[in-house]
Order: C-alpha cells, then structure tokens, then sequence
C-alpha cells in the first residue's frame, strides 16, 4: 500500500462501546491503537481509537463504528457555586446527548514502522 493512500481515522467513543468495537476492527484486520481520554465538557473518562488504514477500508472502519457506537443521554449537575445561596434555588440535572462517536478522518502524509 503506498504511503499517500493511508488514512488516519480518530474516533472518540464512549467507554462502555470501546472493547466490542475493538475487538470488531481486529477481527477485520484493521489496526488500532485505544488511548485513555477525557472529555471536555463532561470531564469523564471516554475512548479515543487511533485507526491507521488504507483509504479503501476508512469505509469498513466507519461502518464497525457505526454498528458498535450507541448514542446515550447523560444527566449532568449543575455546580452550585462555593458559597452560593445553596438552598435559595434547587439546581437540577440537565439531560446531555453523548456519542454514538465523533470521528475525524485525515490524511496521513506519511506513515512509517522504524
Ligand atoms: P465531552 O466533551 O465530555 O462532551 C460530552 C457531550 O456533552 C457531547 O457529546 C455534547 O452532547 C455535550 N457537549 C459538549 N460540549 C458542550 C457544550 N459546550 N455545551 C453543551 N453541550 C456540550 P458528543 O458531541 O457526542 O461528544 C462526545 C465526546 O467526543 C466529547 O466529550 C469529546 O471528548 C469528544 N468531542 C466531541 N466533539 C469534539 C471536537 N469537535 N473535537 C474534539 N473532541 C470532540
């Protein structure tokens, strides 16, 4: 496989999804490397898959992604304020929409096994 047809695929999946996915793409072939992560907003832990593959399988990748990548709602507290009027108002949970998965898929200049 030549070089400029690499691509590299970056998934962000929830936790709960990551080893049936992994364990999807090996049985395919595909190679991953899984990264412990974290989301932003959420500040809770999250899986990010590096997939480095030939640009004609980015589409076998997408689609083991699709099939193991559910979409969840997550309730979310609100922080009260440190020394805030605490019992003045009751804050309550917001519903947060998480994954299926974000996905990034970019080109690789170069890819190299040293
Ligand atoms: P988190 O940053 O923890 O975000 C979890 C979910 O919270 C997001 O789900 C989204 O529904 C919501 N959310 C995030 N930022 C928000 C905001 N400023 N206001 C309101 N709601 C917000 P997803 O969009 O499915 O993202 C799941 C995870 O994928 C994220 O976890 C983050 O780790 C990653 N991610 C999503 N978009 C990204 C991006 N553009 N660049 C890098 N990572 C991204």
């Amino acid at each position: 496989v030549s070089q400029s047809h690499m691509k590299l695929v970056v998934a962000v999946v929830q936790d709960k999804d990551a080893a049936r996915l992994l364990e999807t793409l090996v049985k395919r072939g595909l190679q991953v490397t899984k990264l412990a992560s974290t989301g932003g907003f959420l500040r809770e832990g999250n899986t990010t898959l590096l997939i480095g593959t030939p640009a004609e399988r980015v589409n076998e990748a997408l689609k083991a992604i699709e099939e193991n990548c559910h979409s969840r709602t997550q309730l979310v507290s609100p922080i009260v304020p440190p020394g805030g009027p605490a019992d003045a108002y009751l804050p309550y949970p917001i519903e947060v929409k998480v994954g299926g998965a974000t996905v990034f898929v970019l080109d690789v200049e170069e890819f190299k096994k040293i």
